[in-house]
Formats: C-alpha cells, structure tokens, sequence
C-alpha cells in the first residue's frame, strides 16, 4: 500500500489562506467546500450520508449495487481512480464487481486521515489489490495519477455539483484529457427533484449538518487563529431556482467582528449576514449530457433510481 501526498501541510497552509482571504473579503463572503473536510468534518460528512433525510449516498449505493455487474462488463478496467473518495464505502460494491480484472484502487481525497484510515482497511480487505492513495484536491490530483493500461476513473457522491459550471466544464475536459480512449469516467450526480426533499437533505432534523457547516468556522479557528463563535451562526440551505443548486449558508446572528490573525484580517459580520460556503449543483440528464459532451465524452449507459433522485453515467470518449 502507497499513500502519495501531493497537498503537503505548507501547501494546504498556502491555499486555505489563500481562499480565505479572497473569500472573507468579498460581497458577498464566501468560502470554498474544501476546507469542510478537515478530520472532524469527513466524520460529521459519514454521519450525514447515515441521515434519514440524506437520500444521495443510499440512493447511488442502490445503484451501484443494481449495476456493477454492467459498469465491470463494460468498463473492464485494470485500475479504479476514485476521486473524492472519503471512507471508501460505497466503493466495495464496484471493487468486489471489478475484481477479475483489477489489480489498482488509486483512492484520492483531500482528508489525509480519513484517506489513511480507508486506505489501511481496504488493503487487509483485498489482500491482492494494490491501494495506491492520493492526498490531494481531485482538480490538482488529475494530472498525478499512476498510469494503468486500462483505468476508470470514479467520480461519486454528486460531489460534481460542488462545481459551478465554468469549473465544471475545466474539470471534465480535464478528465477527458487525461484518458485514452478505451478509458472510462464512472460520474453520480443528483438530479433535480422535489423541493422540500432536496431542502431537508441540506437541513436535516437533527443538525449534523448544521453543525458540518458550521465546522468550517473551527477549521478557520484551528489553522489561521482565527476568533469565530460557531454558536453566533445558523445554517440556512437555500434552493437557488435559476442555477437549479442548493446552496449552504452560514448566517450571522449578530452584528461581529472576526480576528484572522493568520491573514493580519478583520472581518465584519451585519446581523443576519450570510456566507456561502458550498454549492451542491442538481441536474437534468439531458443537461449533463451536454456537458459530458462539451468536454469530448460520449455517455455509453446511464441509470436514474425509480424516484428520479439520481443518476449514474458512464462514458468514454
Ligand atoms: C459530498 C459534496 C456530495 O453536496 O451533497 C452534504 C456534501 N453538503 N451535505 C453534497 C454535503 C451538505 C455532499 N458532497
């Protein structure tokens, strides 16, 4: 087992504060996702896929379990890519479907702990494959994977929708870039649905992921000394209709003053201030059709749950 580290601490150091700055400053605020996933955020993120309300992670998990057998028959791939690949779950199901013919998992995530863990796990798991982990961000670890005669490159979760669309539209064209033909991109994307589904998966009962989001503002606190008062912050989960994403907000209860003595920054909260920090863009298959097609990929299969909730496609180029 290998574990290539391509965000080192300093390098993580440089971006976080890097987005922070750019983020804190502009109007509105705003923060990106990644910084969510610190070690107790990646926990809090496993404790939301567990979420009555939370309805992605099962529902692509009863799609890949469905039609595994089909995506190995079609795929054959030698190598599994799995980009942002958290805990490595729902991965099982496709390792064991793969398993003939594969001899590499190359799992990659941006949480060096909760890619350790994964990465120790699987390989007692599957004794004759190879893990060969990547620390990283899955824009900046596309252009460091091993090479494999014929690899499949995995991209869960929905976690596309994370993107706006220009980076989207980077990113796939990307991905296309980097694969040969023969070569597939395995992608779950949460399609639009019903309104107040949408919103409780985004604002659950319970507050976890109230408090995953609020979790930012420690990371903040923990890495650039920063002051926040999580308490003085409440999650809203907003559908915005025209980009068809629900976006995380984290909205000041009060009029505030935050010390970022990493950034030599202060920053001013008004009440009732709200800072986005993710978007989680839905889609429509003839939309991300397009898309995948823009970027020089050809769909070859696609499967939607009975609910129309979510979609799993896979295409080549
Ligand atoms: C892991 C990025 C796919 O967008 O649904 C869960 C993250 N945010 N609840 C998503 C998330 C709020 C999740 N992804």
């Amino acid at each position: 087992m290998t574990l290539d580290v391509h965000l080192t601490p300093d390098d993580f150091d440089d971006k976080l504060r890097e987005d922070a700055l750019r983020g804190l400053t502009s109007t509105p605020k705003c923060l990106p996702p990644t910084w969510l996933y610190d070690a107790r955020g990646s926990e809090l993120f496993e404790e939301i896929t567990r979420l009555p309300e939370y309805y992605p992670t099962r529902t692509e998990f009863a799609l890949l379990r469905h039609h595994a057998a089909d995506i190995a028959e079609a795929a054959r791939p030698d190598m599994l890519v799995e980009l942002g690949s958290g805990s490595s779950e729902k991965t099982r199901v496709l390792l064991d479907a793969l398993a003939p013919h594969l001899s590499t998992y190359v799992p990659q995530d941006v949480s060096e702990p909760a890619l350790r863990t994964a990465v120790a796990r699987l390989s007692v798991e599957y004794p004759d494959l190879e893990v060969h982990g990547v620390v990283g961000d899955f824009t900046d670890s596309l252009h460091h994977l091993p090479r494999g005669e014929r690899r499949m490159i995995a991209f869960l979760g929905g976690t596309i929708g994370n993107l706006v669309p220009a980076e989207r539209a980077e990113f796939l064209a990307g991905t296309a870039a980097v694969l040969s033909p023969d070569e597939w991109l395995l992608l779950g994307a949460g399609l639009v649905t019903d309104l107040d589904v949408l919103r409780a998966a985004y604002d659950d009962a319970a507050g976890v992921t109230a408090e995953f989001d609020r979790n930012v503002l420690r990371v903040l606190n923990t890495r650039l000394g920063a002051d926040f008062d999580p308490d003085r912050f409440v999650h809203r989960a907003v559908w915005d209709e025209a980009n068809e994403w629900i976006e995380m907000r984290l909205e000041a209860t009060e009029p505030m003053t935050v010390r970022v003595p990493a950034l030599d920054l202060e920053v001013h909260f008004e009440e009732g201030e709200q800072m986005r920090t993710e978007i989680s863009a839905k889609f429509r298959l003839d939309g991300l059709g397009r898309e995948l097609a823009a970027a020089g990929f050809a769909v070859r299969h696609e499967w939607v749950d009975p609910d129309g909730r979510f979609a799993l496609l896979a295409a080549s180029r």
